[in-house]
């Protein structure tokens, strides 16, 4: 009897004891470990990833971490998620004559009225300012609309001229003498010396600055280029996966580091990648706000000495928002004195009547308007022509 009771006990505890260590063993299972995020499912959960893994997933250099189930979730395998499809974007030759359209809806009103202005019947002083006004509303400067006045009056009174396509003629000759027609307005992407060409995108926050790299790395790549991207905006992490879905669409490698890594450390390890792939062209994004105390000018200056041990700079983009006017022009300014600045980008021309600032920053900075944004679209980007502006202008 008591031997019997005694096995009973010995029985049950032994089935506790094995119950217990089974909860135990599901328990740790079921455990989140840093281990089981990590990309590659090796069925070991206990086993830490390898090193240059581990480095991937921080992001160091090119692709996003894969997100991985963890090890429990991944029995069985699920579908891989599909690769981006990767586009072949159109070639940027004839951007602006496709775009046309856009920029005659956005400036013809201005071209409408002073077109009209000028056929009237008699041109007396109170046309004369209301066409001097026209065009300071334009947003093309005073000094410049005070030198197309003059001229106009000059050229309307020694050719005694009130037909509309003469008018318009001289119109046109005006504005283009204004905006130049013959300035250097290529972008510097072309590679040299077996090295790829750099380009700098600065300009203050909310400019266009990312969209404008994604939007020109897109047409580099149309045009048959390679091109290495920098994410050097380390101030949002949303900044650099916004560059990173522009390369991505177009097969462009993105060099990245966390939110707050050091910028001119970024930019220098584009031009290190963009140099040891061979590539024709790097494109830096940079910030228009700092985590650190530091200014945002110091750092850009910053940024460009850095690159600079690695590569010469070839270019430097200041991007500037067409909407934004006189104030658009202050920080033009204040860019110009810190980065040697050697084109404009000019974004959002779909959004605004006053494209006449084309006129005004290139006189204020003496830096030409090289690329024209007109849209929010991947191929709304075009190198800037003069003459299919104005003629958009006057319609
Ligand atoms: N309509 C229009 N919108 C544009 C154009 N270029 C850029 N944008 C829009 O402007 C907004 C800001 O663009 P971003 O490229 O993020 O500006 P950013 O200078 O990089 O801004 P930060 O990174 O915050 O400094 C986005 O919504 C763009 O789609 C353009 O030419 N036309
Ligand atoms: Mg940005």
């Amino acid at each position: 009897m008591d031997i019997t009771l005694l096995v009973s006990i010995i029985v049950v505890v032994a089935l506790l004891a094995v119950g217990g260590f089974f909860l135990v063993r599901t328990r740790r299972s079921v455990t989140p470990g840093k281990e089981e995020t990590k990309p590659e499912v090796t069925g070991e959960p206990e086993e830490a990833a390898p090193e240059e893994d581990r480095e991937r997933d921080a992001g160091t250099v090119g692709t996003p971490p894969a997100h991985a189930p963890p090890a429990e979730e991944a029995a069985p395998a699920p579908a891989e998620p599909a690769a981006p499809e990767i586009e072949t974007p159109p070639p940027s030759a004839g951007r602006m004559v496709r775009l046309r359209a856009r920029l005659a809806r956005s400036q013809s009103s201005f071209g409408q009225g002073l077109l009209t202005l000028l056929s009237a019947k008699t041109l007396d002083e109170d046309t004369w300012e209301e066409i001097e006004d026209t065009l300071i509303t334009a947003d093309i400067g005073v000094t410049s609309a005070t030198q197309i006045v003059e001229n106009l009056r000059t050229r309307v009174k020694v050719l005694g001229t009130r037909d509309t396509e003469e008018v318009r003629g001289l119109l046109r000759e005006e504005l283009l003498n204004q905006i130049g027609a013959d300035a250097d307005r290529a972008v510097r992407t072309e590679p040299h010396s077996g090295r790829p060409a750099v380009i700098m995108v600065v300009g203050v926050n909310g400019t266009g600055k990312t969209t404008t790299t994604g939007k020109l790395a897109r047409a580099l790549v149309g045009d048959g280029r390679s091109v290495v991207l920098g994410a050097a905006d380390t101030f949002r992490a949303a900044a650099t996966e916004q560059l990173q879905t522009w390369g991505g669409r177009v097969g462009a490698p993105v060099v990245r580091k966390e939110e707050g890594a050091d910028p001119a450390s970024v930019a220098f390890d584009a031009v290190a990648r963009g140099i040891e792939d061979g590539a024709d062209t790097v494109i830096i994004d940079t910030a228009g706000r700092l985590h650190t105390k530091t200014g945002l000018m110091d750092e850009l200056g910053k940024v460009k000495r850095v690159v600079e041990k690695k590569s010469q700079v070839d270019e430097v983009l200041l991007v500037l928002d067409a909407t934004t006017g006189q104030n658009g022009l202050r920080q033009a300014r204040v860019f110009a004195e810190v980065v040697n600045v050697t084109g404009i980008a000019l974004t959002k021309l779909d959004g605004t009547a006053k494209g006449g600032i084309i006129v005004q920053v290139q006189r204020e900075l003496g830096v030409p308007v090289k690329l024209v944004g007109l849209g929010e679209g991947p191929d709304d980007l075009a190198p800037f022509d003069p003459e299919v502006f104005v003629d958009a202008i006057l319609g």
